[in-house]
């Protein structure tokens, strides 16, 4: 190649790549022929396609990875820090050409199955900042430990949903009198490859799948869902355990009974209905599925382990979020909870959104302080200080979050 041509295709290489960072390269000229930029953003990663490479993994198989408490910063969580939870294998091969949405069951008045460019339209679409929550977040800190993903706070997000109404496509299948509940099927793969077993087959009582936000969602964001959050169709439920929500969806059932499919039984999402001592035996009748979600919040900065000058105050700030109607007020500590002084709080953009709060902290002398958040919703429920009832798969934490600071 001549050195005239090498050096025009190294000048519109540049000029490319200095749009695709969004400034000028300064020292662009010297860049080695073949050496790649690292560029602005997080790199995702390869092994899981969509994701970025700074969640926290947990395991592979099924794949299950949640987001750094830091991370979570934003008014919506980005598609690429949103948590993974999964029970089984991701779909192969996707068709979003020819997925359907079949709906059938018990309490249906007649079978249907829909396209995805049927519900696009036939439907209205819907927008809902919606949270989702695994009703395992924060298991890592029960004693005696709970078997399971050791998910410490991040295995919760916030996005924009788009979608339809649940409650219109199941109006538009007809319901019977007698409908108790709604469950989904996706289209992930159990683990041993067993084309006969679901991986997980949750779903939600009536009521809830008739809620206002309950929605069958195509995009996060303004984006398709990520292929590890259910790409192309799922199902989204603020306030109940994120289990309820089902990915890949192509199945539901309007059942005349509660739903009895995978994970729906045994200590499965399922908490003694009476509050046991830590380590008890529970006997099956005794347990009780999780619906709503308790009240919690999570400090989204500083990290822990931030250091402050004396003379300065700390920002610091986060998100609240509950299952009753909106987050009422978020108080902070700096002294292991004996006082609490009260946060500035945003409003809900609607009910299940997480609020965003913050605060610009003092502290009294030189040393080590921990800054604890405690959150209180309309229905006055307020979170746990320290950690909540034990219960056997260490379900439903919402401790107050804690960061250690040092002022210097
Ligand atoms: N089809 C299907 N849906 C599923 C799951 C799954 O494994 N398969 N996991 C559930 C669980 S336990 C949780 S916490 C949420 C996680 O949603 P996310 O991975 O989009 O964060 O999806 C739920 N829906
Ligand atoms: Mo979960």
């Amino acid at each position: 190649m001549s050195n005239t041509r090498r050096k025009f295709i190294q000048e519109s290489l540049l000029a490319s790549m200095a749009v695709s960072l969004g400034t000028n390269i300064v020292y662009g000229k010297n860049i080695p022929f073949d050496l790649q930029l690292l560029g602005l953003e997080d790199s995702t990663s390869d092994q899981f396609p969509g994701k970025s490479s700074l969640m926290t993994v947990l395991n592979d198989r099924p794949i299950n990875m949640e987001t750094p408490a830091h991370l979570l910063k934003d008014a919506l969580t980005p598609n690429d820090l949103f948590f993974v939870r999964n029970n089984g294998l991701v779909p192969k091969n996707i068709d979003i050409d020819n997925w359907t949405l079949t709906i059938s069951g018990e309490s249906a008045r007649k079978t249907k199955t829909y396209t995805l460019k049927e519900l696009k339209s036939k439907f209205e679409n819907v927008n809902y900042n919606l949270t989702l929550e695994c009703g395992g977040n924060g298991r890592k800190e029960f004693s005696p430990p709970a078997k399971g993903n050791q998910w410490s706070t991040g295995a919760v997000g916030c996005a924009k949903w788009t979608g339809v109404r649940l409650r219109d496509v199941l109006k538009d299948v007809g319901i019977k009198s007698n409908a108790v509940y709604v469950a989904y099927y996706g289209a992930d793969i159990h683990l041993s490859g067993a084309a006969d077993k679901d991986p997980i087959s949750r779903g939600v009582p009536i009521k809830k799948a008739n809620e206002e936000e309950s929605m069958i969602a195509w995009a996060m964001n303004d984006e398709d869902l990520p292929l590890l959050n259910g790409y192309p169709l799922r199902l989204v439920f603020g306030g109940y355990p994120a289990s309820c929500s089902g990915k890949w969806l192509n199945k539901i059932l309007i059942r005349d009974r509660v739903h009895d499919g995978q994970k729906m039984n045994g200590s499965a999402y399922r908490i003694p209905c009476k509050p046991v001592s830590p380590g008890a035996t529970v006997e099956d009748e005794d347990m009780c599925i999780i619906e709503n979600m308790p009240v919690k919040s999570l400090i989204t900065f500083p990290k822990t382990g931030a250091t402050i000058q004396l003379s300065q105050s700390l920002p610091i700030s986060g998100h609240a979020w509950t299952s009753s109607k909106e987050i009422v007020k978020v108080e902070y500590s700096i002294d292991f909870g004996i006082q609490w002084q009260e946060s500035t709080l945003s409003k809900s953009a609607n009910k299940y959104a997480w609020q965003n709060f913050e605060a610009k902290v003092k502290f009294p002398q030189t040393g080590y302080y921990e800054v604890w958040a405690k959150a209180t919703d309309s229905d006055g429920n307020v979170q746990a200080m320290l950690l909540p009832g034990w219960n056997p798969k260490g379900y439903l934490n919402n401790a107050c979050h804690r960061i250690a600071v040092k002022v210097l």
